[in-house]
């Protein structure tokens, strides 16, 4: 039997059986992601959005593009811009937004069906990751600028600057009249899966977030490692920038670490979480995804006619999942991918939720 730090505790041993208590233990639970994994998620700043671009040929015609510059104001003439594109379906009328932070600042792209989005009435924002901070170590570039490295161990990693810079895209995205603001969620696929639950765990106007294949660090449990399977010793190797400083600690022995990833998946709890795996990535380790899962789900069960996760406790085979409870969980058939299957899949548990 391994041991998994305790979810339903707070830090001094209180039992949290009760919403107020889990509000509260979600607050240490960031607090202990920030120290020993992404670092500090930096506080909101000012944000204004200005539409460079704006287009009525998109998705044949049904949807108009706009292309968005977003501008973080850091006091003292300082300024950071990056591009936001936005697809919004022409009907009248709020519409429900999903934020995608993707690896490529095409749309349509492999990993989305812009079409198929717009067709389900969802309007899209699609954020390019590297146009906020590069995918390497260096902390002098663009967003990564702002937050100089200070050796507190717990500067923000590049994983808590892309998660920010989604919060900021929706300040601006919020500020807008076609946009529902109390229907958006964020998704992610691989290090930006881990990226939008970290996002969404920090960012309570995220009402629904899909993490798609994110394995270690992200839903993945580092306690149920299996062999082929990423671990946390090897990702803190090969991607220390994505984590910060204090997590080279704690990496090489998942036993000794004061956290899990049923933690971040419960710091999203009541909201509305679906983790997608998929059956041939076995290096996103499915089974310890679906086992966070069940180890999150108490998280929720202490809200108000909350469930949680439905599903199963053995493992799903291929193309089989449950997501009618506010946690849900997929495993489709095929390799480490963000694919249709997926969104729609994280529009249909929307749908069911909505
Ligand atoms: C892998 C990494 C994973 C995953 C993936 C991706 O190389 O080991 O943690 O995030 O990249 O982002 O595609």
């Amino acid at each position: 039997m391994r041991f998994f730090p305790e979810l339903m505790k707070l830090n001094d041993g209180t039992p949290v059986d009760t919403p107020q208590k889990m509000e509260l233990r979600k607050k240490e639970i960031l607090e202990i992601f920030q120290k020993y994994a992404y670092g500090d998620m930096p506080a909101p700043v000012p944000v204004t959005g200005k539409i460079l671009e704006e287009t009525g040929r998109c998705c044949s015609g049904t949807a108009v593009y706009y292309k968005i510059e977003i501008t973080c104001d850091f006091g003292n003439g300082r300024h950071f811009s990056y591009p936001v594109q936005l697809i919004v379906p022409e009907k009248a009328g709020k519409k429900p937004l999903l934020l995608c932070v993707n690896f490529d600042d095409a749309i349509p792209h492999e990993y989305i069906p812009s079409e198929e989005v717009v067709d389900n009435a969802f309007a899209l924002a699609v954020l390019y990751f590297k146009d906020v901070t590069n995918d390497d170590p260096d902390f002098t570039d663009k967003l990564a600028a702002f937050y100089p490295r200070t050796g507190s161990g717990h500067d923000p990693a590049k994983i808590s600057l892309w998660a920010w810079s989604a919060s900021r895209a929706l300040d601006y995205l919020l500020t807008r009249d076609d946009i529902d603001e109390g229907h958006v969620g964020v998704i992610g696929h691989s290090r930006l899966g881990k990226t939008a639950l970290w996002c969404a765990a920090n960012d309570i106007r995220f009402r629904y977030v899909c993490s798609n294949d994110s394995g270690c660090m992200g839903a993945a449990y580092a306690r149920s490692w299996v062999e082929g399977a990423e671990s946390t010793a090897s990702i803190a190797k090969v991607f220390p920038y994505w984590f910060c400083e204090n997590f080279q600690a704690v990496a090489n022995d998942p036993a000794a670490m004061p956290f899990d990833q049923h933690m971040l998946l419960a710091a999203i709890a009541p909201r509305y979480l679906l983790v997608n795996s998929a059956s041939k990535d076995a290096w996103a380790g499915p089974a310890s995804e679906q086992d966070a899962c069940v180890g999150a789900s108490p998280a929720w069960q202490v809200y108000e006619r909350k469930t949680g996760y439905q599903g199963k406790s053995t493992y799903y085979d291929a193309n089989e999942g449950n997501i009618k409870g506010e946690l849900g969980y997929y495993k489709r058939y095929g390799v480490h991918f963000l694919g249709r299957k997926d969104w729609l899949n994280f529009m249909e548990f929307i749908n069911n939720h909505y």
